[in-house]
């Protein structure tokens, strides 16, 4: 199957500018493509994973990939699909933004593969020594603001505002096609299909400018099977930087995936063959209780992001914290990932360690005689361990990491305290 057909089976076109121009071209020779990040956090998240692997698919097709950070365009804003405008962020944020999207860019993509190895690029380069002058009599000249009004990132804000900052977002990234089409012949930008009206911008000025075709494809915007969008957990983004979402936390959102879901997102975030997973579906389909599609999009897709030792933790975090085992196997700070959420209690000073008394301190139970009750029965456990002493006094040796335990009550509640 060619790579266009492969991108389609897969769910991962939207829109194209003209698909028997795009299949021809990419089946002919290799096509040197790009995709843009704006620096507007100081990490990508799982909406902009899709991309990223997207472009390592067609890499891995044989084509040439450029990975844009949008230095200069982070300073603007993209008003596509935001109903209010941005706020600017200082030039020293986007800065310290871009290098950081910048290295995470670099994970997904091989850069010393010959001819068609990876390439890293920045707007900024060449809007930095653009003068305004310039701009306008190069640039703004091809574009009537007719044709400027008419995309739906600005029709949409039409009657509540929009600055011509964010107004002119769009001739900037239609410049930047045309740089690099220039610079390095790129023919094919890729992106969400919120970005279709700016990518369309590219096409638009390389005709008017260089009389050369663009080519242009987007990415269906990823939704669940309820509609809303994709990638977040309660509302929030599940980020590539594990200091924001732990590798656990990435890898238990996958094991949640909707049994509706798993299948189509196997094949928009993994790299197994559209054969693999057929196979894997069959099974899956006959089990669905096994979760066999969500363990497996949780071991792909947390390798591909944090690497093996990650998932290898994030899965030896499950066991123990939810299957029973010692917790002082783990550390502190994937202990405190898993148990996100439970009850905290600071432990003073001079509080009295006795596990009875902690019980009550902590809000564990509420009386002592529950406390006693709990603990003759076995329903108390220290970092996993079942403790039916009730004299039992907590030491140093219970601090894991000098840091924290965890007592259980019951099956399931777990509490941590903290020193
Ligand atoms: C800047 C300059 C270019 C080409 C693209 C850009 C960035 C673009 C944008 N993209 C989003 C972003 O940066 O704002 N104007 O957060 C997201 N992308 C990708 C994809 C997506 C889009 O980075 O749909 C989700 O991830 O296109 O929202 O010359």
């Amino acid at each position: 199957m060619n790579i266009f057909d492969e991108l389609k089976a897969r769910g991962l076109i939207f829109q194209t500018t003209d698909e028997d121009a795009l299949r021809k071209a990419l089946t002919e020779g290799m096509v040197s493509y790009y995709v843009g990040y704006d620096p507007t956090a100081d990490s990508l998240h799982l909406g902009n994973l899709v991309q990223i692997l997207t472009m390592r698919r067609l890499q891995l097709a044989g084509h040439k990939p450029y990975a844009l950070v949008g230095g200069a365009t982070g300073l603007i804003g993209d008003p596509s699909f935001k109903d209010s405008e941005r706020s600017l962020q200082t030039k020293d944020t986007v800065t310290a933004w871009s290098e950081k999207i910048r290295a995470q860019l670099e994970r997904f993509l091989d850069f010393d593969n010959g001819e068609n190895k990876a390439e890293m690029t920045n707007n900024y380069n060449w809007f930095e020594n653009l003068t305004f002058i310039d701009f306008l009599r190069d640039v703004g000249k091809h574009f009537t603001v007719n044709y400027m009004i008419s995309k739906d990132s600005v029709k949409s804000r039409m009657e509540t505002g929009i600055s011509y900052t964010e107004f002119a977002y769009q001739i900037m990234q239609g410049y930047d096609f045309y740089e690099l089409n220039q610079l390095h012949n790129v023919t094919l930008q890729l992106g969400g299909s919120d970005q279709w009206g700016n990518m369309t911008a590219g096409t638009e000025l390389l005709r008017r400018k260089a009389d050369k075709q663009g080519h242009v494809i987007t990415i269906p915007l990823i939704t669940d099977s309820t509609g809303k969008k994709f990638g977040k957990s309660e509302g929030n983004a599940i980020w590539l930087d594990a200091d924001k979402t732990s590798p656990y936390e990435m890898y238990q959102f996958w094991l949640n995936v909707d049994d509706a879901d798993a299948v189509k997102m196997l094949k928009i975030f993994t790299f197994l063959s559209l054969e693999e997973i057929a196979e894997i579906e069959k099974e899956f389909d006959a089990a669905r209780h096994e979760r066999l599609a969500q363990k497996v999009l949780a071991r792909e897709v947390v390798t591909l992001v944090h690497g093996k030792e990650a998932y290898e933790q994030a899965v030896k975090t499950t066991e123990i914290l939810f299957g029973g085992g010692d917790l002082r196997q783990l550390d502190a700070k994937s202990i405190l990932a898993g148990l996100k959420g439970a009850p905290h209690h600071h432990v003073e000073a001079d509080e009295n360690l006795a596990l009875l008394e902690l019980l009550i301190s902590a809000g564990i139970v509420n009386s002592k005689r529950q406390a006693r009750e709990d603990i003759t029965n076995g329903a108390i456990y220290i970092n996993g361990e079942r403790i039916q002493d009730l004299d039992y006094i907590l030491s140093d040796a219970d601090k894991i990491e000098n840091q924290l335990t965890v007592i259980r009550r019951g099956k399931k509640k777990n509490f941590v305290l903290s020193y």
